[in-house]
């Protein structure tokens, strides 16, 4: 791979005390916590086809200018993607990939803004670290590039493994389970052996339940009324449940047609109220002011009340 030179390169930089790396790579690493609220990952889509946001941000400098809008409002980092995984989505080539990320993600990062590149590519992974990026996003986590993992061991960079059973054309077909919980949690911890076992320092690991992820409405819901059980795991949790489906269809009208995904962000909000009391690391969004606002309602209620509040990071040592 062209770029792992300067891959290696930046990981020899980061070599040295948790504390050292974490002033290195930034705040954005999952032993470092937002301190009373979890981290806030903005949506960045740079696609024609996403379902909530596919098509707006089809140009670098409009997709430039939407990021440094999210970052406005909040957003500790922009999470960037060029390929939809909208279930029924195809594939785009590694090609088109690259030509939509990475220019955005070079100017944002330029600019100053932290960065993650979501994709399950290794080598669009590896081009976003070296333009910049702080971390990678994998929803396939590690299962669809077996060269991933060697990417983000030798960038020390975060990754986020979201749990998958298979690309998204076919992924609502898996969505069978006996137990949704038991086995979304079994196999994210089966993911994150597997990164251990690669060497992959547990502290630059993070986990995902991918609501929608071959997960229809119900197992969705269970998950979200288990969260705090995912939390309890031991590792970091992001959730990403921004403007989803299962919250569209909650919200549907009379006649049954989902509410469309621009008018679910209430929803999402208080989707994130929740992840927050159970101590959840990150909140992925496409709206970050309702989330950061529905964070600071729980830290005024719980100054009022004299609780701590519940961070998902682990802690330096
Ligand atoms: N969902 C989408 C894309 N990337 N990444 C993580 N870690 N978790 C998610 O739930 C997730 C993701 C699909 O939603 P989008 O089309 O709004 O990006």
């Amino acid at each position: 791979m062209g770029s792992s030179g300067a891959i290696l390169a930046v990981s020899e930089q980061r070599a040295g005390s948790l504390a050292d790396r974490a002033r290195t790579v930034g705040p954005f690493t999952p032993w470092v916590t937002a301190g009373t609220r979890p981290w806030v990952f903005g949506v960045l889509n740079v696609t024609p086809d996403s379902f909530s946001d596919g098509g707006r941000f089809e140009t670098v400098a409009v997709a430039v200018e939407r990021g440094m809008q999210l970052a406005a409002e909040g957003a500790d980092v922009i999470d960037i993607g060029g390929e939809s995984t909208r279930p029924g989505a195809g594939r785009v080539s590694e090609a088109q990939e690259m030509a939509r990320v990475i220019p955005v993600v070079t100017e944002l990062a330029g600019r100053g803004v932290a960065c993650s590149v979501d994709t399950t590519r290794s080598a669009v992974a590896a081009a976003a670290l070296t333009a910049g990026a702080v971390a990678v996003n994998d929803v396939s986590g590690g299962l669809a590039d077996p060269e991933m993992v060697d990417v983000v061991r030798a960038a020390g960079s975060p990754w986020i493994l979201m749990h998958w059973r298979g690309p998204s054309d076919r992924m609502q077909s898996m969505a069978r389970y006996t137990d949704v919980v038991t086995q979304v949690r079994h196999e994210l911890s089966g993911r994150v052996d597997e990164a251990l076992a690669a060497g992959v320092d547990r502290r630059l690991l993070v986990v995902d339940p991918g609501l929608g992820f071959a997960k229809n409405a119900t197992h969705n819901w269970t998950v979200l009324s288990t969260l705090d059980s995912f939390v309890a795991d031991g590792v970091p949790v992001l959730l990403g449940a921004s403007r989803k489906g299962f919250l569209g269809e909650m919200l549907a009208g009379p006649d049954g047609t989902p509410r469309p995904p621009e008018q679910r962000d209430a929803a999402t909000a208080a989707v994130s109220l929740l992840a927050a009391q159970v101590g959840v690391w990150a909140v992925r969004v496409h709206d970050v002011r309702g989330s950061r606002d529905a964070f600071a309602v729980l830290q005024r209620i719980r100054e009022a009340a004299g609780t701590p509040p519940a961070v998902g990071g682990v802690s330096d040592g």
